[in-house]
């Protein structure tokens, strides 16, 4: 099962398991609750996921704590980034906010303005057998944000040696795997990892 409740990565960890032939059902259609992301890293938070839903569901459970790491805020939003969204899931408004804390930085240059995204992801079996793995991706915010493809901050990270944000990507083209495209995104990167050790 994959244990999230957000529908952008609920939609890119299907995609990332098809080709594995794995069909996934999710954590909200079971109707399981959200467990307190507690954890001070994101390594913690995707293991707290991943472990409650498979003891819930007593079912192999794939969970991904992720966000955005932007380096003139000394890291935040980090493992807060859906928190900064509210309970509104206001992505508009973290970019926003984003955006205001980088200007009062003074922080216009391209250089002054990196960020990534990390992806912890975990899969956690009802036996207490787990394998996490984590990776991320590089890139620079751009303001205003551009496209309406993706979730979250998307429309403001533009990956390094691209042209186009996350949001003016096709999802092939964000975290599509060989052959069809390059596993750019940070959940991509760390699902090649975790399905080397998973899958085969
Ligand atoms: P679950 O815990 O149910 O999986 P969540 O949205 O609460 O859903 P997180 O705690 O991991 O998940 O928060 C990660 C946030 O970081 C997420 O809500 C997005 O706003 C942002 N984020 C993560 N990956 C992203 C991506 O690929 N593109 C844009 N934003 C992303």
């Amino acid at each position: 099962m994959i244990a999230t409740h957000n529908p952008g990565k609920l939609a890119e960890m299907r995609e990332l398991l098809a080709p594995h032939g794995v069909e996934a059902i999710a954590a909200g259609a079971l109707g399981l609750a959200e467990p307190e992301e507690s954890g001070d890293t994101f390594r913690a938070n995707a293991r707290i996921k991943a472990v409650a839903a498979a003891k819930a569901a007593q079912l192999p459970a794939f969970a991904d704590d992720s966000g955005l790491v932007v380096d003139a805020l000394d890291g935040a939003p980090g493992i807060l980034s859906a928190r900064w969204a509210g309970a509104a899931k206001d992505f508009t408004a973290a970019m926003t906010r984003i955006e205001r804390l980088l200007a009062e930085r003074g922080a216009k240059e391209p250089s002054q303005r990196k960020a990534h995204f990390v992806s912890a992801l975990c899969v956690a079996w009802p036996d207490g057998h787990i394998e996490q793995v984590e990776a991320r991706a590089d890139g620079t915010l751009v303001w205003p944000p551009r496209g309406n493809a993706g979730f979250g901050y998307d429309p403001m990270f533009l990956p390094d040696g691209y042209t186009r944000t996350f949001g003016e990507m096709t999802s092939i083209e964000k975290h599509g795997l060989p052959p069809l495209g390059l596993g750019l995104s940070h959940r991509a990167r760390a699902f090649v990892k975790l399905a080397e050790i998973c899958l085969g």
